[in-house]
């Protein structure tokens, strides 16, 4: 404690910010000023908060243990075909017993929180219905074990594995039985994890788990619904967001902040002119229309219910009103950008321009190298709709990670990923945009959905067969960045 004051107080007289405050720097230059211009432009705001993130069914295994009921994702995985070289995740990482383990390795980078996600059928084996004490026990097991080691838990309750029978009774989330268990789910949830858990977030990316579940094939339930069965689907999974947001407030204790992870499409003016500008702040509101910007506005946009025409989705005013329940941060996830410029012969004012075949991205075809949609996601999000509270709930990339020699990966692709978009971060960061954390994806290698184990988004390479976990380089490139506050 008193070796952090004064350093503190150091940092402050020499007036070279957070970057003062570590031993490792390189002596730059001969005097303090010196010094102070060279890191000028890295630092991130006092207290900002670094983590790393996982979701349950790609890391936890024990598919069958204490009582856990089955999710569509376990039917999905164990369906041939659907994943590659049909792997599951019936083990997965085996955080489920490992996760002490896990948690040192969050300790060594020097995070101090955590983003996880809880299994739904844990706790509710059928989704409704009788709860399970021993699921919610691992994640209580897991709180007080992060608790012990100064990480904050940030808890998501709907990363995509649902219970299996709910799907089955309900069709998922295209009923609006679905809707209301999870806020069933979320109340139970809340009440026996706020004590501890100050952070919930409620669903992570509608925008993947139904465009993607539900509407192209390619994750779970397998569903290619279009039309109004579709804008119905995307209509029940905002309003069981709004639902649980209500439940939570409801029975958790006071002072629990309750918040979204939604992975934006970001548009990204593809020049900084005004017009473009402009135009992609229009964008923003449309291209997320069915999802952020329905919830942070409580109404969907007439672009977007014109454009549905006969199959836009029916609700109620009331279904409007739970949908736009006032949160208190709101989180978003970011790889990749959609560029746009002004289009005036568009009704919505702006083009979306495709990325040509020869722009560089990650392993993941979708993946493209965009580090400057780490400054327009939050900046839009401030600017549109005022939030005070911003979190980069996910961010990284997927690399063909090879260990060498040593037995290290050198993943220098990842770390110049990472700097370069940190670097556009902070640029937001700097104008005053108020990004208060970030959660790298992903603390470990893991279950890449239909990508099964072939495609690596760790900083942590893990050896499946022996479950070995190593830091890859950019996790000491982490490590680094978080001790000092800064880009390095
Ligand atoms: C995140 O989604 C997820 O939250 C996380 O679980 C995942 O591990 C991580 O990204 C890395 O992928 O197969 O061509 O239809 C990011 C958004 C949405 C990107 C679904 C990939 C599938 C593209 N993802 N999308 S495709």
């Amino acid at each position: 404690m008193k070796r952090k004051f004064s350093r503190r107080t150091f940092a402050k007289l020499a007036g070279v910010g957070a970057l003062a405050a570590t031993t490792e720097l390189p002596q730059l230059g001969p005097t303090a000023s010196a010094q102070s211009n060279m890191t000028t432009g890295r630092e991130f705001p006092r207290g900002f908060l670094w983590g790393t993130a996982t979701a349950s069914y790609q890391v936890e295994g024990a598919v069958k243990e204490d009582g856990r009921g089955p999710s569509i994702w376990d039917t999905f995985s164990h369906t041939p075909g659907k994943t590659v070289n049909n792997a599951t995740g019936d083990v997965a990482n085996d955080h489920y017993h490992l996760y002490k383990g896990d948690v040192q390795l969050m300790k060594a980078l020097g995070a101090k929180a955590y983003r996880f996600s809880i299994a739904w059928p844990r706790v509710f084996p059928n989704g409704d219905g009788p709860p399970n004490p021993k699921g919610l026990d691992f994640y209580n097991r897991l709180v007080d074990e992060l608790l012990a080691n100064g990480i904050q838990p940030f808890a998501t309750l709907y990363h995509w594995d649902l219970p299996q029978s709910l799907q089955d009774r309900f069709g998922g989330w295209e009923g609006r039985e679905t809707s209301k268990a999870f806020a069933d789910y979320a109340g139970y949830v809340a009440q026996r994890l706020t004590d501890r858990v100050k952070h919930i977030f409620t669903i992570n990316e509608f925008g993947a788990f139904i465009e993607v579940g539900y509407r192209w094939g390619v994750h779970a339930p397998g569903l290619r619904l279009t039309g109004l069965r579709l804008n119905q689907t995307r209509h029940h999974a905002v309003l069981g967001h709004g639902l649980a947001v209500q439940a939570i407030r409801a029975s958790a204790k006071s002072g629990t902040k309750v918040g979204i992870a939604e992975n934006i499409t970001v548009p990204v003016p593809v020049v900084e002119t005004p017009q473009n500008v402009a135009a992609a702040e229009r964008a923003m509101r449309e291209m997320n229309a069915q999802y952020l910007t329905v919830i942070m506005e409580g109404k969907y946009t007439d672009w977007y219910l014109k454009s549905n025409g006969a199959d836009a989705p029916k609700f109620t005013p009331e279904d409007l009103k739970s949908i736009s329940s006032p949160l208190d941060f709101v989180g978003i996830n970011i790889y990749t950008n959609q560029f746009v410029r002004a289009d005036e012969s568009s009704p919505a004012g702006f083009a979306h321009v495709p990325h040509p075949k020869s722009f560089p991205h990650a392993p993941s075809p979708w993946l493209f190298i965009t580090p400057d949609a780490l400054y327009w996601g939050p900046r839009h999000v401030a600017k549109l709709w005022g939030a005070k509270e911003i979190y980069i709930t996910e961010n990284g990339c997927s690399a063909a990670d090879e260990p060498a020699a040593d037995g290290k990966v050198y993943d220098t692709d990842r770390v110049t990923y990472l700097r370069s978009y940190l670097t556009q971060l902070r640029r937001a960061t700097a104008e005053g945009v108020p990004v208060r954390g970030y959660f790298l994806w992903s603390l470990m290698d893991n279950f890449e959905w239909a990508d099964g184990y072939t495609n690596r988004f760790g900083i942590h390479y893990v050896d499946y067969a022996s479950q070995k976990r190593t830091p890859k380089l950019s996790a000491d490139f982490y490590r680094e960045v978080i001790a000092r506050n800064a880009i390095v």
